[in-house]
């Protein structure tokens, strides 16, 4: 890192059971070297389920509780922004964030429900934005193979196709909007070659961005 430098803000996405965790922890200790003494590399995994909002998320998506399909929206949101202050304050030390999942996982489980596309979005609309998110897209029917699907709410095969048509728009709007890059990489493939695909993009973000971090969609 340089001294005008600040730490890269890297998303990953995807479908469930896309393997987006496991990416996630791999790219981490890869972005964390072998000085475990200075922490280069943190991951921050959204829902956040710790927080009082995110308690709240948490009980619905276990179906222990119901929300209307706009007020879960916001809390998923607002479990966001929650945590805006402690992404910006690690990239200002030079720490590069890893978010599992990010406002993009926001817009694709709410609009496939009918809701808004513009609406889903606006919630979200001045969080830190990311430099690189990386879109791991697999077929439904092959995520379903991968120990099938949990017992939470959306994980169905039929849910996870229709949410994968937003994604498929949000993906064709980043990379026509310039609002940092969205990568596509191919989650079917062996866990090994998909660590080596992202560390190919990732890694020249990885000793710091020399650039100002931008706010999402402004
Ligand atoms: N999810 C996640 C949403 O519906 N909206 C959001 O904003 C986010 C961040 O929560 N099926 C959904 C997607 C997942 C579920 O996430 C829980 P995970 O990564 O499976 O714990
Ligand atoms: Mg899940």
């Amino acid at each position: 890192m340089t001294a005008t430098s600040r730490g890269a803000f890297i998303v990953i996405e995807g479908l469930d059971r896309s393997g987006k965790s496991t990416q996630a922890a791999i790219l981490q200790s890869r972005l964390q070297g072998p000085e475990q003494s200075t922490t280069k590399a943190v991951l921050i995994k959204f829902p956040d389920r710790t927080t009082t909002i995110g308690k709240m998320i948490d009980a619905y998506l276990r179906s222990q509780s119901e929300f209307d399909d706009h007020a879960i929206h916001l809390l998923f949101s607002a479990n966001r922004w929650e945590l805006a202050s402690t992404i910006y304050a690690h990239l200002a030390a030079g720490t590069t964030v890893i978010a599992d999942r990010y406002a993009f996982s926001g817009i694709a489980f709410s609009a496939r429900k009918g809701l808004s596309y513009d609406w889903c979005r606006a919630p979200d609309i001045g969080l830190p934005a990311p430099d690189l998110t990386l879109f791991l897209n697999v077929e439904p029917g092959v995520a379903r193979t991968r120990g099938g699907y949990g017992e939470e709410r959306y994980e169905t095969e039929d849910v996870q196709r229709s949410v994968r048509v937003v994604f498929e728009r949000i993906g064709e709007e980043m990379k026509t909007d310039g609002q940092g890059q969205w990568v596509e990489i191919d989650a079917s493939r062996e866990k090994d070659l998909v660590a080596r695909n992202i560390w190919r993009v990732v890694e020249p973000l990885s000793r710091g961005v020399a650039s100002s971090l931008r706010k999402l969609w402004e």
